[in-house]
């Protein structure tokens, strides 16, 4: 007998995999593990503050600004004028509490699976924060079309969302379509501004089949790269903070920088 159970994935992971494009680990993650993990996010995002002072390019797609600063795009909150940081991307590189959490065999070992070979590597890694009352919602899309130009394995990029803290509704928890990663990419908005292609065209998935990833904090969501996923405004008093690793095949360049970050 095993001392631990096994950490690749169980027969039932596999299925809802296959059948719904995602699944739920709860509470992977001690208490005493998120309280290093959110310190080391607020000091990435206090890292990220300083660097966009003196951003390498300052700019606005549909309404929301980026800086490109500190070897990251920060996009900061879709409020006008707000300095708040909403998403880092990559970050793992600003803080070796997060460049070690890639090598975390609970994230790695089903990745494995996921990925489907034994030797992997990062793909991209990004901060997600959903402050109180300002966090803003994301429309529904898939990740592929993202990836679609830079990368010729787009189904071997599994996702696993890591929640920092409880997430749900009112905070503004992911939303996850059943079954839509199940055509691969998925066409696009039209008319929509620069990145309306970007976000799924709704008639291409049903809506009534989302359902909220609410979970406790700690807990990992494993989420195929075409399933179309989304999220409401944090509404809350609460935060809503995750982090978003993307793994590929072992030696292949990350998506923003041109280096290769195996597993080890
Ligand atoms: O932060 C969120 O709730 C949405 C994040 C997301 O959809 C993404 O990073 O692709």
């Amino acid at each position: 007998m095993p001392l631990r159970p096994s950490l690749r994935l169980s027969d039932a992971e596999r299925a809802a995999w296959e059948d719904d494009g995602f699944f739920l680990r709860e509470r992977a993650f001690s208490e005493d593990e998120l309280c290093d993990l959110r310190a080391a996010a607020e000091r990435v995002v206090a890292i990220a503050m300083r660097e966009a002072s003196q951003p390498s390019a300052d700019y606005t797609i549909d309404g929301n600004r980026y800086l490109e600063a500190g070897g990251a795009t920060i996009q900061l909150e879709h409020r006008a004028g707000s300095a708040t940081v909403r998403v880092i991307e990559p970050f793992h590189h600003l803080d070796p509490r997060f460049d070690a959490v890639l090598d975390d065999p609970r994230i790695t070992e089903p990745m494995r699976d996921l990925v489907g070979q034994e030797q992997i590597a990062l793909f991209t890694d990004k901060l997600n924060l959903k402050r109180p009352r300002e966090g803003s919602g994301f429309r529904f899309h898939q990740d592929s079309p993202y990836w679609a130009f830079d990368c010729t394995h787009l189904d071997q990029l599994p996702n696993v969302m890591v929640l920092l803290d409880d997430a749900s509704p009112e905070n503004g928890c992911l939303s996850v379509v059943r079954g839509s990663h199940r055509k691969g990419l998925l066409p696009g908005q039209e008319g929509q501004g620069t990145l309306g292609p970007l976000f799924t065209d709704p008639s291409a998935f049903d809506e009534r089949l989302a359902v909220h990833a609410a979970a406790p904090a700690g807990s990992l969501l494993f989420f195929s790269p075409h399933t179309v996923h989304g999220s409401k405004p944090n509404g809350s008093d609460q935060p809503r903070r995750v982090f978003v690793l993307t793994y590929q095949p072992g030696g292949h360049r990350t998506f923003k920088k041109d280096v290769t970050r195996d597993v080890a």
